[in-house]
């Protein structure tokens, strides 16, 4: 309904045609979305605990010694299921384009992580306080993927080489 003097939001259809003809397929409209450049970074930093931080913090440095834009985010596959799989799911539409995941012990994040997006993902296994046989458990954790799910796995604590791989991923 519009009001006099205001301007119509929608012009009428032509004569015959059905009202919705002008609207445009959705997926029509996710593709033009992913071309907008939305000023996001090109990569993204995950870890499971405000714990992995020192560990993690090599990644964004070797990053920005390169120029490469990125953000850095705490979040966790166990404690925070959902939040993971909402950031995984919209990552890509977001414009980001290599995830860069570690964690510590059973480390689920970049396979939850990886399910929930064609993004490359790689992961870090990291070393905590309980770790056992010095950071093992994570590095299978992370590396053991069941086929069709791929998560590239550095050396355990090694953050600065899954920066290294994210710039050959963007050839930068
Ligand atoms: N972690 C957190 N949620 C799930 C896992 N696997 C990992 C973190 C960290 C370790 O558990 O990535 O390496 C210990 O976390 P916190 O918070 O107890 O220091």
């Amino acid at each position: 309904m519009t009001t006099e003097g205001e301007p119509e939001l929608m012009p009428a259809p032509p004569e015959g045609e059905p009202a919705l003809a002008a609207a445009p397929p959705v997926a029509e409209t996710a593709a033009e979305l992913e071309q907008i450049d939305v000023d996001a970074p090109q990569v993204a930093i995950l870890m499971g605990s405000k714990s992995d931080l020192p560990a993690m913090e090599k990644a964004e440095q070797e990053l920005s010694d390169r120029g490469i834009s990125s953000e850095t985010r705490v979040m966790s596959a166990h404690r925070e299921p959902d939040v993971v799989s909402d950031y995984a799911r919209n990552a890509k539409l977001r414009g980001i384009k290599v995830i860069i995941a570690g964690a510590g012990l059973s480390a689920a994040l970049p396979g939850v992580v990886a399910a929930h997006t064609e993004l490359p993902v790689i992961g870090v296994p990291l070393t905590s306080r309980t770790s056992v046989a010095g950071g093992l458990d994570a590095l299978l954790s992370i590396s053991q993927m069941p086929p069709g799910v791929p998560v590239a796995c550095v050396g355990v604590d090694n953050a600065r080489n899954a920066a290294v791989l994210a710039a050959r991923i963007l050839s930068i």
